[in-house]
């Protein structure tokens, strides 16, 4: 495998950017804090192929954190961005493109009778709560251990000490009253959601949920939880918020919630619906949705939603995905790799756990099943940063901390997953 030759433009290039940029990156996970090292700056992408100012090359499995499922660069992706460029960058008034891309998600999916588009997966979830709190009345929204929504206050939120009590704030400059309608409770425990509503069911407006979770690593739900997801909230007058941001359109056309059996009032999306580039959305059931300025009284606004070069990404990437429909292609490729992961893993004698849902993985280092945070908590982290840095000397990127989703395109064919598994039989036996 190849071995890097040096990343000293990458060195210098975050050596500058600490001094300008808050630990020179404009996201925190890109600093690899939970692994150590160095990033490295990213120059261009082709495919499955990331190459950085060094001029290394990477197969790329983080993809953009996701957006990324037609790899890097789509021609026709490209294209349709040139297209737009040419008309104009943005107007601030509505667009053709704008219709056609909310249709194309309102068509895919169920439940969808209107839809918003955003710049952001954070503005996304943030609207959809707020509009399930306008449309009910009531002020609490409950979330789950290890799922992540984005950066809104409210959803930078931690269960208190008792998962009844008030939450409590999981970023500084979050004032405890902001964080005290946030309930947050065990992904995949029934009974926690059964008892919160049991107790204040009357106060809260929404549940909001990862239908299957990528911001612990992947954790997959329990047939039981899923029940009760579908089942709890409308029992109680709440409503379901499924936050479709990572998986819409990337685990199957359209939502993934509504193949489990959910039944979302309002639905949150982002990432491969905008192919790449700023883009987010939120939407649902007529009733909920009218409850939006200008036609309702909840209030929600953007200079930049719908803008159009994002749109235009968003649009020729479903088109790409309607026509090639490759979540077969996609599966195939990411059991193929998850079974050489396993298989890599215990030659080496390294005890994992491969979670995968489609094209999202995670390699646990943990021997024992992984279906929750606290599970996800007790991975040997430091072993996992150790095969992190040996993968990447084998120029295989994946994502820089053990609590986040690995995501396949459709150019991970079977000589990328070959490639890869090669490279994590010689890691393993490294760390
Ligand atoms: P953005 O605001 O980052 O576009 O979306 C927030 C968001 C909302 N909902 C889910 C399920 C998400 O996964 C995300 C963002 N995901 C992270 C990856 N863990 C983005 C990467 C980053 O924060 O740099």
């Amino acid at each position: 495998m190849e071995n890097h030759r040096t990343m000293e433009r990458s060195r210098q290039w975050m050596d500058r950017a600490r001094r300008v940029i808050p630990g020179g990156v404009n996201s925190p996970v890109r600093a690899l804090k939970s692994v150590g090292g160095t990033p490295f700056f990213a120059a261009s992408g082709e495919g499955a192929w990331i190459r950085d100012e060094d001029g290394n090359r990477y197969l790329d499995y983080v993809l953009s954190w996701g957006p990324l499922i037609l790899g890097h660069r789509h021609p026709e992706v490209v294209q349709a961005v040139r297209q737009a460029l040419d008309e104009g960058v943005s107007y601030g008034a509505p667009t053709a493109r704008e219709v056609l891309l909310a249709e194309a998600i309102c068509d895919a999916i169920p439940g969808m009778d209107m839809v918003r588009l955003v710049s952001s997966g954070t503005e996304a979830t943030m609207s959809a709560v707020r509009v399930a709190r306008g449309f009910t009345g009531r002020p609490k929204v409950v979330k789950f251990e290890g799922c992540y929504h984005g950066h809104a206050d409210f959803l930078l939120v931690r269960a208190g000490s008792g998962a009844l009590t008030f939450g409590t704030p999981d970023s500084a400059g979050v004032p405890p009253e902001f964080a005290m309608h946030t309930l947050t409770v065990p992904y995949n425990d029934p009974e926690a959601l059964e008892r919160v509503f049991r107790e204040v069911g009357g106060e809260i407006a929404a549940v909001i949920v990862e239908p299957v979770v990528g911001n612990m690593g992947v954790v997959a739900p329990t047939p039981r939880f899923l029940e009760a997801l579908d089942s709890v909230p409308r029992r109680h007058g709440a409503l379901l918020i499924v936050d479709e941001v990572m998986t819409g359109f990337r685990l199957r056309w359209g939502a993934v919630g509504s193949h489990l059996g959910l039944h979302p009032d309002l639905v949150t999306l982002g990432k491969v619906v905008g192919g790449g580039l700023p883009l987010g959305a939120y939407g649902g059931r007529r009733e909920v949705m009218e409850q939006v300025s200008p036609l309702g009284a909840v209030y929600q606004a953007g200079t930049l939603s719908g803008n159009p070069l994002s749109v235009a990404a968003g649009l020729a990437t479903l088109e790409v995905l309607g026509r090639l429909q490759p979540y077969d292609a996609l599966e195939a490729a990411g059991a193929r790799l998850e079974a050489g992961l396993r298989e890599a893993a215990r030659e080496a004698g390294v005890p994992v756990t491969v979670n995968r849902v489609g094209s999202m993985f995670t390699v646990f280092f943990s021997p024992d099943p992984v279906g929750n945070l606290d599970e996800a908590r007790r991975c040997d982290t430091g072993r996992f940063g150790a095969w992190f840095h040996r993968m990447r000397d084998r120029g295989i990127s994946l994502p820089p901390s053990q609590f986040e989703a690995a995501f396949l395109s459709i150019h991970h064919g079977p000589e990328e997953v070959d490639r890869t598994i090669e490279a994590a039989r010689e890691a393993f036996r490294a760390v």
